[in-house]
């Protein structure tokens, strides 16, 4: 039997975000050998590590798949690429933004994908929503489940949290 691994996903956007993240979510759920499953709250958030630039919106999805992490991978490279993401600035402005952020219990360092992202206990626009969404799951490297890593955040960008996706057309 093929094994479903865990995926949870990084969403992040900060040119026209609800529109861009709306496709973005039609387009997971297109990814041939993956399911989506679980979605966090919206979070408006203070740009990272590019302060200049209009404020993100972020939020974490989670996923079962039988697609290996470079597979996936290149699922998410292809719907970056047809929402229009340009890469002219490193942490700079973009259409959309899809990270892997933990892939089951797997460990990678690989020139274009490490795995768990090593983001993801330093930024509480990753962490905060997969907690919310997934609080019990293991963190492969760290051996804690991720709501016991709060401590380690060392990045505070979340400034509100909508209880869900803010459809556009509804007050
Ligand atoms: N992504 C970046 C750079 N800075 N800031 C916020 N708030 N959210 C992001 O997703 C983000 C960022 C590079 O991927
Ligand atoms: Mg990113
Ligand atoms: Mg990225």
């Amino acid at each position: 039997m093929t094994q479903l691994n865990q995926v949870f996903l990084g969403l992040g956007s900060n040119i026209d975000p609800r529109w861009n993240l709306l496709r973005c979510l039609d387009l997971l759920e297109r990814i041939p050998g993956a399911v989506l499953e679980d979605e966090s709250s919206w979070y408006r958030t203070r740009p990272w590590g590019v302060e200049d630039q209009a404020e993100f919106v972020n939020l974490v999805v989670g996923m079962r798949t039988a697609l290996e992490p470079m597979e996936l991978l290149r699922a998410t490279q292809a719907i970056e690429v047809e929402l229009g993401r340009k890469r002219l600035l490193r942490n700079g402005p973009r259409t959309i933004d899809i990270d892997l952020l933990l892939f089951g219990d797997r460990v990678l360092a690989e020139p274009d994908l490490s795995l768990p992202h090593p983001g993801l206990t330093e930024r509480d626009f990753m962490l905060i929503p997969l907690i919310e969404i997934a609080p019990e799951t293991l963190h492969p490297v760290v051996g804690r489940p991720v709501a016991e890593l709060q401590g380690l955040l060392r990045y505070r960008q979340i400034l509100s949290c909508a209880q869900s996706a803010p459809r556009p057309g509804t007050a």
